[in-house]
Parts: structure tokens; sequence; C-alpha cells
């Protein structure tokens, strides 16, 4: 362990003694679960002694700050992570092995904090490793949900949701911090007082109110003692209210005091590029930011005094428009505490807060009904109503008479708070999240703010951590990558992974490479049997696609093709096939009915395929159940080709994409996203493209669409498998039960156009690319070769790489470095 402090003898003691203190037993009577609860506490002790050296330097240099300001954190487990990047991991698997115990089964038994639902989340996850291991002081705030992302069960192949209980038997990471608790208000009305001076004040009557607790957990750098923080915030009642009204016999107020704050921190909604637009989420999204804005305050005014130079030390970035109330809530604490006027207070906001888009789903936009909102939030509210005169008075300036101009752009318009207009208006930087998403956003979605305000956009393309993509997730291309490259930089210069590229023409290496995967694959294999109970050859193709289940994602033209395939099987069992195991995870949101039929209909047709024997195994089909962090690195490490084939326009980004490609997938994909980097990166011949560019959906969908029935009727092979929906094939005789796939495919429902996601205009594309995938995979050596091309060429997709730019364009942070030889342990 780097910890000059660690030793391994002294490390068996610790466990030895937290097996004893907390659980009253020996070693080798503890259960997993309580083994791994001894070791995570030894581990902590170790991380805490970085974590205050982290805070002492912090105060000694007073570098400026950026606060993640995030509903989502998709963590994942910390065990495995921590040591990885307290370079300990070898160290500490050894130690245990001493003991008897095995570090897999007990980083098993860690629950998956589920704390996010997709890739937004997981970037967030993703962004905390980087800043902390590039030294840059950062604070990841957002709500320590009771219940994470529910566990999926599949029953009867459907999906089936189970609460999520992560915090059951504790969390040994957390740290509880009841002296930062800030009071959070809601509701009421707002009273104009004057004072002395005739200044105004502003004054919340009639609220209700909840502690905001903080949590911290910490975020480990690579190997440079930083350790940074990770600031969840817990609701509770305010005590003090609760017994005065117990004393005034006013039980019932207490007990919704009681109420909304277990409410407010209960679970985390299940959506996905989907808002539902309920009150308790714009509660969740308030109770956190004031939390957060309060303590950030708090935290520079102890130090700095003077609020007017709070750009200097900080920086809000809000992850989307959930935590968007953070301009608002900024304003209020400047006018309404520190008594600044309006456009002292608007001057430090646009200096301190900026925005990234993730996502041009209209179902995602933002927008509050201005009932509820001014009810919930009133004062936050008159807030808003002032930017957004302020705002639409300079967009008439600017156009004269232009009144469509102002219907588009204002922040309220129509009975509604728009958040995404709010957050571009007051932030002093707007980005998107890869190349084509960036150019959609300037020249489509945000055309007339980007017109008025050019100077705030800009791209930072996404990215992920090699710490666990790639030396947690797959230890063995870890260990390979560090052989051939000799040297261990590429774990925090990813760049250097593009020296790989000299192996390209060595046989033993790709050989090797090659025993590597095949390694991983009988790992997933066997995940899947324990967890399936279906067996699958690890000689055959990987071929997945695990992420959210949403429609412009298309799992449906995936399994779709599946179907194609079979189809082709079984009509002509001569034909050359190299055996395929298609491999899916995903979780649909609770409410999302569409998605999951189309997760039963690829357990359907999954329970078909897999149990006829006349196709010898030819095809093989998997639903991972419960697909979340923990399981998915096992996948990533496992996969021949990775499926990213949304409709060109409608993925921002993905990152899935680069997990695969890092560990040597090439991208069955559309232009998509960072697809389209990922093909500039590898090269066209290293990845299989297919589909509609996003230029030409975006052209059928400005002009109403394209006739699906143009394919259907022209198409045998396509019309097959569409029929196959409706003839009971895949629902044992049941006409009705895909019904709604069908007509989702063919025909105008209500206001969705037919087939909106071009999955049957793509389809004959999408099958091409699949078999010049086969044919390439039958080539071994040529194989070989494009899989450590996608690996040798990942070098721009770690989020270091993403931070570093947004440090140097947005943020402006100063590196911080913790001199080893000063560490007082
Ligand atoms: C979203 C986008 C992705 C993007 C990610 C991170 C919202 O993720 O759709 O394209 O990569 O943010 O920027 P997801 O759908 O997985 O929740």
């Amino acid at each position: 362990m780097y910890n000059p402090r660690f030793e391994k003898d002294v490390f068996k003691r610790d466990v030895r003694n937290n097996v004893k203190t907390l659980f009253r037993k020996e070693v080798e009577e503890a259960t997993p679960q309580q083994l791994f609860q001894a070791v995570s506490y030894a581990v902590k002790e170790a991380i805490i002694d970085d974590w205050l050296a982290t805070q002492k330097q912090y105060e000694k240099d007073d570098p400026k700050t950026v606060y993640y300001m995030s509903m989502e954190f998709l963590l994942g487990r910390a065990l495995g992570n921590n040591l990885i990047n307290m370079t300990a991991y070898k160290e500490v698997k050894e130690a245990l092995e001493e003991m008897g115990i095995d570090l897999n089964v007990i980083e098993d038994q860690e629950p998956d904090p589920a704390l996010g639902n997709g890739g937004l989340g997981r970037l967030a996850a993703c962004f905390l490793d980087s800043l902390a291991t590039l030294g840059y002081a950062s604070y990841g705030c957002g709500i320590r949900y009771r219940y994470g992302m529910f566990k999926q069960k599949i029953r009867d192949g459907y999906q089936v949701e189970a609460p999520d209980n992560w915090l059951k038997d504790g969390n040994p990471f957390e740290l509880r911090r009841p002296e930062y608790a800030k009071e959070v208000r809601f509701g009421g009305n707002i009273r104009v007082e004057y004072d002395e001076t005739g200044k105004t004040h502003f004054v919340q009557e009639n609220y209700e109110s909840v502690m905001a607790i903080p949590y911290d957990y910490p975020i480990v750098g690579y190997g440079n003692h930083i350790v940074n923080t990770l600031r969840i915030w817990d609701a509770e009642a305010i005590v003090d209210f609760q017994l005065d009204s117990f004393d005034r016999g006013d039980y019932h107020k207490a007990v919704e005091q009681e109420n909304l704050a277990k409410n407010i921190v209960e679970v985390l909604y299940p959506n996905d590029n989907h808002i539902a637009g309920k009150e308790l989420r714009l509660k969740q999204q308030y109770f956190f930011v004031s939390a957060s804005i309060q303590a950030a305050i708090t935290k520079f005014k102890k130090k700095h005094g003077d609020i007017s130079k709070l750009p200097e030390k900080v920086t809000f970035q809000m992850n989307d428009t959930h935590p968007t109330v953070a301009v608002a809530e900024l304003m209020r604490i400047l006018l309404d505490e520190e008594n600044l006027g309006w456009n002292e207070a608007w001057d430090i906001t646009t200096k301190c807060c900026a925005y990234t888009n993730h996502t041009i789903m209209a179902e995602a936009l933002e927008k509050w009904p201005i009932n509820l909102f001014s009810r919930l939030l009133p004062r936050i509210y008159q807030i808003i109503q002032e930017i957004d005169r302020r705002f639409v008075e300079q967009v008439r300036a600017q156009y004269p008479g232009n009144e469509e101009k102002v219907k588009k752009m204002a922040i309220l318009m129509d009975g509604q708070v728009k958040m995404a207009h709010l957050a571009i208006v007051a932030g002093y930087s707007v980005n998107g999240v890869a190349k084509l998403h960036t150019e959609i956003l300037k020249n489509q979605e945000l055309k007339d703010f980007y017109q008025m305000m050019p100077e705030k956009f800009n791209n930072k393309t996404n990215g992920i951590t090699q710490r666990r993509f790639l030396m947690h997730a797959n230890p063995l291309l870890a260990d390979w990558v560090t052989e051939k490259l000799g040297t261990k930089e590429w774990i925090t210069d990813l760049s250097k992974m593009s020296g790989l590229k000299e192996w390209l023409d060595d046989e033993e290496a790709l050989k090797e490479f090659m025993t590597i995967k095949f390694k991983n694959k009988e790992r997933l294999a066997a995940y899947i049997k324990e967890h399936n109970g279906v067996e699958v050859d690890p000689r055959s193709i990987f071929d997945v696609q695990v992420k959210r289940l949403h429609e412009y994602k298309r799992q449906l033209l995936n399994i779709l093709h599946v179907m194609y395939l079979y189809n082709q099987i079984k009509e002509h069992p001569e034909m050359s096939f190299y055996p395929k195991t298609y491999i899916f995870g995903a979780k649909a949101s609770a409410g999302y009915i569409r998605a999951k039929e189309i997760i039963k209909l690829i357990n359907s047709v999954a329970d078909v395929i897999n149990n006829d024997r006349s196709i010898n195994g030819k095809l093989k089909v998997v639903f991972i159940e419960d697909y979340r962090v923990s399981n998915a690195e096992l996948i990533f490490a496992a996969a021949d080709i990775s499926e990213q084939i949304s409709t060109a326009s409608k993925e921002a980004s993905g990152t899935g994409n680069m997990k695969f490609m890092m560990n040597g997938a090439p991208t069955l994909g559309t232009m998509d996203g960072a697809n389209v980097e990922i093909v500039d990166e590898v090269g066209i011949d290293n990845a299989f493209i297919f589909g509609l560019s996003a230029d030409e959906v975006i052209n059928y969908e400005q002009n109403g669409g394209y006739n699906p029935y143009d394919i259907y009727n022209n198409d045998p092979d396509i019309r097959r498998v569409v029929d196959q929906l409706v003839d009971g094939t895949y629902a044992n005789g049941d006409k009705e039960m895909y019904r709604d796939l069908y007509n989702s495919l063919l025909n105008n429902q209500g206001g969705a156009r037919a087939d909106m996601y071009f999955i049957l205009k793509d389809f004959r594309s999408y099958a091409d690319a699949q078999a010049r995938a086969m044919e390439a995979y039958k080539d071994t050596d040529k194989w070989a070769k494009m899989a450590l091309k996608n690996t040798a060429c990942c070098g721009k997709f770690s989020a270091d790489r993403t931070i570093q730019e947004y440090v140097d364009d947005i943020w402006h942070l100063d590196h911080v470095v913790i001199n080893e030889d000063e560490l007082e342990y």
C-alpha cells in the first residue's frame, strides 16, 4: 500500500479487531457480510488519514473548488475501487488470503450504491474519481436516497421491481456530519418588511422545513493521497420544533414534519431521460441544492468573509437541469441574507453557475407548472420572475418587435417554469457532452440561445475512468497493458494506450490479447450460468447491448434482428453461421410500459431460441437480470461486439460505448453521440457503422417522418419478423401480447409517428453491419487486430481528459499536490 503506515500485520490485526468489536466474533466465525464490514472499516482507517491530510492541504493552498451538483451519483461498489486507487489492491488481497479470506467474495458482499439511473449518474461518479486523481478540490453534492435504483427481477419474462435497501447493513465508508446540518424551507408565504433605512426585506412565513444532514463519502484519488468528498444529504425532522409542537399538543404538525423529512429522501426517481413532473421531485431538487449552496457559502465566508469574491473560489456545475434552482437559491442568499443589491448578486451568480446539457429528448426537458412551483418555493419563484423580466427585456432590446423570440426563449411561458432556459440565462457556460450533441444544441435545440450568447456554448466530450473500467473490471488486461507498455502511466494518462499499436502486428501479443478476452468470456459465462441458468459457449461471439431500456436506444431493433437471424437459420440450416450469443441487460423505468414490453419480448425470444435444439446452439439470447455497475464490469471485459445502435441524433454521448472500446470490443453502431468520435479515433474500418445520419433523421422529423409500410410491403424478411410480433410465435400463440410494439412500428398513434425511431428504416443496413461483423470475426487474426486497435485508441475517452477540459475552459481550478514526505502519519 502506498500509505506509508500500512503494514500487512497491522492491517490484519485491524480486520481481526473489527470483527471482534463490531460482531463479537472471531474471523473464522464471521459471515462474508461481516468480513466485508470489518475489512472496509480497516481500509477506511487508512483513507481517513489521507482525507484529513487533503483537508489540511486545501486549508493551506486555498484552491478554487468545484461543487458538482447532481441528483444522481451512480457510484458502484467502493471497496475494490478504493483499494485500486490507494494502490493497495494486491497487497490487501494477499493479506486477506493469508487469513483465509477471498477478497473477491468479500467485494461481492457490498451492495451497489445505485444512487443513479444510467449514464448521467455514472458520469458524475467517473468525474469525481478524475477530479481526485488529478488533484482538484471538489465536492459532489447530492441526495442520500434511502432506496436507490430498484432491483430488477425477471419473473416469467417480465421485469419486476424490488426495493433496493442498500443501507440495511450500514455503510462502512460514509461519515455522518450533523455539525454541518442546514435547514431547508418549503412553502408558506413571503411577507415584505421595510427596515429603518427603508430597505426591503423578504420574510418567509408559515413554511414547513426540514433539517438536511450531510453524509460524507470519501472519493479516493489514484496514488496521490488526495481524498475528496461526495456529500449526500439526508433529511430529518427539526427536533426542537417537533417537541414544541408536542407541548402545544400540535401532534399533527409534528408528524407532518416527520413525514416531509422521510419522504424527501425516500427514493430515487427511476426515470431515465424522462421527467414525470412530480412535486416531490422538485422538493428533492430544492432540498439538496439549498443545503449544498448554504454549506458552500458558510465554508467560503469562514475563510474569506468578502462574499463578492465568491467566483474566485467557488463554481457550481449543474449536472443537467435538475439542480437549476441553484441559480435562484444563490440569488436568494446573496439578496436576502447577504443583503446585496440585485446587480451585484446577479454578477456573482452568473460567474459561479455553469450548466451541462445531457439530452435533447423532449420528454426529458424539465418544465414545472408555475402554480406548483410558486406554491412550493415562493421566494425562489419571485426571484425567477425578476430574472425572467430582465431577460425578456434584453431579448426585446436585441430583437425589437420579435415577440416570437420572446415566446421561444422566456423562462416563464405558458404557465411553466422552463429550467433549461433559466440554466442558460444564468450560467456562464453551457456544454454538451459530445461533439455531435453540442452541434445539435447550437444549430437546432438551443439555436436561439446560441445566436444570442454564442460565447457560453462549448463541448466537453464525456469520458470514463480507466481505474474502475479497466483496472478493476479487467485485471488480466490491465496487467497485460502494463507489461506491453512497460509502464503504468496509462493509469493516470490514458493517451499512453496508443503505445499498444506497436503490438498490432505481433502474432504472439495478439494471441495473448485474445486469450485474455476468452478468459473474461468464461468468467461471464459462469456468471450467466449461475444467474440465468443458461449455458453459453465462450467460443461464440458475445454481442452485447447493456444500458437503460429506452425506445431511442433501440433494443427493439436488436431483438427484431435476432428474430430475423433465427428465421434465416431455420430456413437455411446449411448456411455458414458463426455461433452468436446476444447479451442484453437493461432496466426499464417502472412506469414505462413499452420499454417493459420490449424486455418481455427479449425474454420470450430467448426462451424460444435457447430451447430449440434444432439449431445446435448456434444462437443464444441472454437477458442479464439487474444490470448494474458491478455486473457491468464483468460484461464489458467479456464483450466481443459493442452495440451502440441509438437513432442518430438521440444519444447525446453514451459512455458504455467507451467502456467496451477500452476493453477491446469494436462498436457496431450508428453515427450518434460519441460513436462519431470513437470512429474518428479507431478508424472506420475498425467499427461497424450503419443507419441514417443525424442530419437525415432530423430532416425526416421535420418533414413528418417516413412511411414504414414502404419497407414492410417490400421487404419480405422484415415483414415476416414484424408479423411474428402478432402471430403468436413468441407468445405461446397469444396474438395480442406484442400488438402495441407491432403498432408502434407501423401505425401513427395519437401524437406519435409510426416507427418514430426509424427501426424498420435502419433494419437492412443494421443487418448488413451485423453480417460484416460476423465475417470479420471469422478471420481470427484480423479480428484480434481490430479488437486491440480499439483498446489502443481509447486514450481520448478517459474522464481525466474530460475533467482537464472542464478545468481549463470552465472551472479554472488550482492543482493541488500532497507531498508524501510531509504526511504526518
Ligand atoms: C445521458 C445521455 C447519454 C450521456 C449521459 C452522460 C442522459 O445518459 O442519454 O447519452 O452519455 O447522459 O452525459 P443516460 O441516457 O444513460 O441516462
